[in-house]
C-alpha cells in the first residue's frame, strides 16, 4: 500500500501544472466542484495582479477513478495553462531581490534567470492546493475540518475569536476579498495593499490555519520524520515566500514561564464523545501538537509571507552578463498574494493531516480506514476502565 504523498510538474506559462497523488485508499467519492472551489478561491483575494484574468484553473482527473471513485491507484491531477509561452517568454538577467532568480541562476550556471523563475513561481502551488483538496475528500468523511485564513496584512493584524467554528471562520472570511474573518480591519487592510499598488511596491502579511475533529495520535514522537508539528512546518515552510511558521502560542512562548504556557488537563465524561475523547483543556497554546502528535486540539498553524519580490518600483540589482550595478528586471505580478496563500495554507495542512491520519488507519479501501479509526477511538474511549 502506497503511503499518501505527492509531486507537483510544471512551470508557470508551460502547458499544465500536474499533481501526482499516491495512497489514497479505495473507495472515496471525487466532488471535482470542491476541488475546484478551492483553485477558484485560491486565484483570487485582492491584490492579485493581470494573470488571474487569464487564468481559469478547473482540475482534469487523469487516472486513479472510475464512476467517480477512487480506485486506490495513483491520481494524476492536471491544470492547464491558458498563458503558455514559456519559449517565447523574455530572458532575464537582472535578478529581483527575494525572487529566486540569482540563486537558481548560479545553481544551474545560466545569466538567464528565466527557467528559475518558471518553476520557481507561486503558480505551482495550483497543483499543491489541487492536491490537498484531493485529500481533504477523505477528512470530510472522518468529520475534519480545516480552516484557513489572513490574520494579518502588512501592520493591519485581525482578532480572531477563539470561539469560532470552522464553519463561522470560513463564512467570515468568505464574506470579503481579503479573506479575513475579522470583518473591523478587512477595510483597513485594502488599503494597505491599494496603498501599496499606488507606490508601486508590494505586502506581506501573515496565514492561519486551524483544524478541527482530529483525534488524539496523529503524527508521532517515534521518529523525527514523523512528527506532525515538524510536518507542518515543511509543508507551510515550503510555500513560495513564506519565511516563517509558528504552532499555537508560537514564538511568544518563548516569553512566558511553563506555568503560563502549558494547557492544563481536566477530565469531563460527557465530551468523551468528542475528539479530545474527554480530556479538555484549559488553554491551548500548544496549537493541538504535543510530541509532535495531535492532542485531540484544534491544530493551529500560522505562516508569514514575505512582500513579493517583483515591485513595479523595483530593486537595485546587479546584471549577470555585465556584472554592472542595475535595477532589476520587472515581470507583471501580484502586489500581494497572502490571500491566495492563506488558501494554499489551508490545503497544504489538510493534505499533511490526511497524510498522518493515514499512517496510523491506513488501509486500502475507505472500508478499513474507519473500521481502523472506530476501533482506535473505541479503545481510546474505554482506557482506564
Ligand atoms: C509569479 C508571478 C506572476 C504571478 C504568479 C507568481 O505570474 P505572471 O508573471 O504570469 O503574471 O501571477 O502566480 C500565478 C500565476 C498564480 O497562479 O498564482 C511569480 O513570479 O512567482
Amino acid at each position: 500500500m502506497a503511503h499518501l504523498s505527492y509531486r507537483t510538474a510544471g512551470e508557470s506559462h508551460g502547458q499544465a501544472l500536474i499533481a501526482l497523488v499516491e495512497g489514497i485508499p479505495a473507495g472515496v467519492t471525487l466532488d471535482v466542484e470542491r476541488i475546484n472551489r478551492e483553485l477558484v478561491r485560491r486565484q483570487g483575494g485582492y491584490g492579485r495582479g493581470g494573470r488571474q484574468e487569464i487564468e481559469s484553473d478547473r482540475v482534469n482527473i487523469l487516472s486513479g477513478i472510475r464512476k467517480n471513485v477512487t480506485i486506490g491507484s495513483p491520481i494524476a491531477v492536471q491544470i492547464t495553462n491558458q498563458d503558455w509561452r514559456i519559449d517565447d517568454a523574455p530572458a532575464i538577467h537582472r535578478p529581483r531581490p527575494g525572487h529566486a532568480d540569482l540563486a537558481g541562476s548560479l545553481k544551474w550556471l545560466t545569466t538567464d534567470c528565466r527557467a528559475v523563475l518558471e518553476r520557481a513561481s507561486a503558480r505551482e502551488t495550483a497543483a499543491r492546493v489541487a492536491a490537498g483538496a484531493l485529500a481533504r475528500l477523505l477528512l470530510d468523511s472522518f468529520n475534519i475540518e480545516v480552516v484557513g485564513y489572513v490574520c494579518r496584512i502588512g501592520p493591519v493584524t485581525a482578532t480572531i475569536d477563539p470561539s469560532m467554528s470552522p464553519t463561522e471562520l470560513a463564512t467570515a472570511r468568505d464574506a470579503n476579498e481579503v479573506y479575513c474573518p475579522d470583518a473591523t480591519v478587512v477595510d483597513d487592510m485594502v488599503d494597505v495593499i491599494r496603498q501599496a499598488k499606488q507606490d508601486g511596491d508590494t505586502v506581506g502579511g501573515w496565514v492561519e490555519v486551524q483544524v478541527h475533529g482530529l483525534c488524539p495520535g496523529v503524527g508521532s514522537c517515534s521518529r523525527w520524520q514523523d512528527k506532525l508539528d515538524g510536518r507542518l512546518m515543511q509543508a507551510l515552510g515550503s510555500i513560495q515566500a513564506f519565511k516563517g511558521v509558528e504552532i499555537g502560542g508560537g514564538f511568544e512562548l518563548g516569553k512566558l514561564p511553563g506555568s503560563r504556557v502549558h494547557d492544563e488537563i481536566d477530565y469531563d465524561p460527557s465530551l468523551r464523545d468528542t475528539p479530545c475523547l474527554g480530556f479538555t483543556r484549559r488553554s491551548n497554546r500548544a496549537g493541538g501538537l504535543e510530541g509532535g502528535m495531535s492532542n485531540g486540539q484544534p491544530i493551529i498553524v500560522r505562516g508569514v509571507m514575505k512582500p513579493i519580490s517583483t515591485l513595479v518600483r523595483g530593486l537595485d540589482s546587479v546584471d549577470l552578463v555585465t556584472r554592472q550595478s542595475v535595477r532589476c528586471d520587472y515581470e507583471r505580478s501580484d502586489v500581494c498574494a497572502v490571500p491566495a496563500a492563506s488558501v494554499v495554507a489551508e490545503n497544504v495542512v489538510a493534505f499533511e493531516i490526511a497524510r498522518a491520519f493515514l499512517e496510523k488507519f491506513g488501509g486500502e479501501t475507505l472500508t478499513e480506514v474507519r473500521a481502523a479509526y472506530e476501533h482506535y477511538l473505541k479503545r481510546a474511549r474505554q482506557l482506564g476502565g
